[in-house]
């Protein structure tokens, strides 16, 4: 008989996210709640029988506050009600996760309805017995129980870990359904600039071709990816655009039917989050802020304003006037070829960010010797930002 297994896939919550805290601190939280509202919604109607989730459901890893946590729990509270759920742990993940899941399954009789994944395989009955073997690679950190086989050694033995992983989920035997998740970046999706801390990144031939789904997280646009030989795999993309670079990616979460005879489909839930817009201007002056606020009016989202000069100094006053709809302003300036033309989010345009420029200032002055330099700032400045 035809067995079925109907997946609910989202990932990178990020849950106390204040974004634009350096202008106009947001918090996200209200965003995050509704969008999962919308997903719990979905997820009864559709009656889904598993909910995998790839990682960095937290923002702080070492701090993420009382509220934060009662919000992640409660999420996972409502989730365990219509139907077992996985969680696998990301870079932005705080650690009480793990601690948490084992009490969960010690305390309770029966299997639990949350499972926070190890780095090692487990069965799962989801919501109508169906068996699921999950493969998991969470972001290897501190907690997992690798203290003395991985990091005493240093970084070279994390990759070693890795690819020795992989290599033995190819030959792990499978389950009635068999799903592989993940918390890394594929080689060839980098993001550019993430050169700097510690990133996972792993070649896409080293994943594991027999499973029946393969859940990402960690890249936050919500993308399929494809190719030959590769079972259906997708990046469930962040809840929320997180910041600008997030302005034209696709988010939502996916809903996945595998099917024993190997016939598999699936759907891309829409959440609609809060869209982000940029606008970029010449010169800043008072024509430039009326317009801003005529389409600000009728804009539900985030604004960013980028300007080449502001000869009369009204960045700061834009900042007030237009306060929780334009969170960014920030002054660019033009590569070295003529701007063709100013407009929406042109690309001919450099944020004079600080790291960026720092990167620029030292690979100028000393070559590329000065990529160790890059690399060490780089991740100084990460460690504190996920903080
Ligand atoms: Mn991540």
């Amino acid at each position: 008989m035809l067995k079925t297994l109907k997946i609910l896939h989202t990932s990178d919550w990020h849950f106390g996210i204040e974004s634009w805290s350096q202008t106009v601190p947001t918090d996200r939280t209200p965003e995050i709640c509704s969008i999962l509202n919308k997903i719990l919604e979905v997820s009864e109607r559709e009656e889904v029988d598993l909910f995998l989730i790839t990682g960095d459901v937290f923002h702080s890893r070492t701090n993420p506050g009382v509220d934060t946590i009662r919000h992640v729990l409660g999420y996972l509270t409502k989730m365990a009600k219509i139907a077992p759920v996985v969680v696998l742990l990301g870079n932005h993940d705080w650690k009480g996760m793990i601690p948490l899941g084992r009490f969960l399954k010690e305390t309770t009789p029966v299997s639990s309805n949350v499972v926070v994944l190890g780095i090692d395989p487990v069965e799962v009955e989801a919501r109508r017995g169906q068996k699921v073997k999950i493969l998991p690679l969470p972001y290897l950190d501190k907690g997992l129980g690798l203290e003395d086989r991985v990091f005493a050694e240093g970084e070279r033995r994390i990759n070693e870990f890795v690819e020795e992983k992989l290599r033995e989920y190819r030959e792990t035997s499978r389950g009635e359904f068999t799903v592989f998740m993940g918390h890394f970046t594929l080689r060839g999706l980098e993001p550019p600039g993430m050169e700097t801390g510690r990133e996972i990144i792993v070649p896409r031939e080293l994943l594991p071709t027999s499973v029946d789904y393969i859940a990402l997280g960690h890249i936050h646009e919500l993308r399929r990816v494809e190719e030959r030989g590769l079972p259906l795999t997708f990046y469930a993309g962040s809840l929320v655009r997180l910041d600008f670079s997030e302005e034209k990616d696709r988010k939502g979460a996916v809903l996945v039917t595998l099917r024993s005879n190997g016939d598999h489909t699936y759907e891309i839930l829409d959440t609609s989050p809060k869209p982000l817009k940029t606008f970029v201007f010449e010169r800043l002056d008072y024509k430039a802020l009326e317009q801003l606020e005529r389409t600000c009016g009728v804009f539900d989202g985030y604004v960013r304003v980028q300007y080449l000069e502001d000869p009369k100094g009204l960045a700061l006053e834009l900042l007030n006037r237009l306060r929780g709809k334009v969170v960014k302003v920030e002054m660019v300036r033009k590569r070295r070829q003529e701007l063709a033309s100013i407009g929406e989010g042109s690309e001919e345009l450099r944020p004079t960010n600080l790291m960026d420029l720092y990167k620029e200032f030292v690979r100028e002055k000393y070559g590329e010797q000065a990529n160790d330099l890059v690399n060490l700032v780089g991740g100084m400045l990460k460690e504190v930002e996920e903080r």
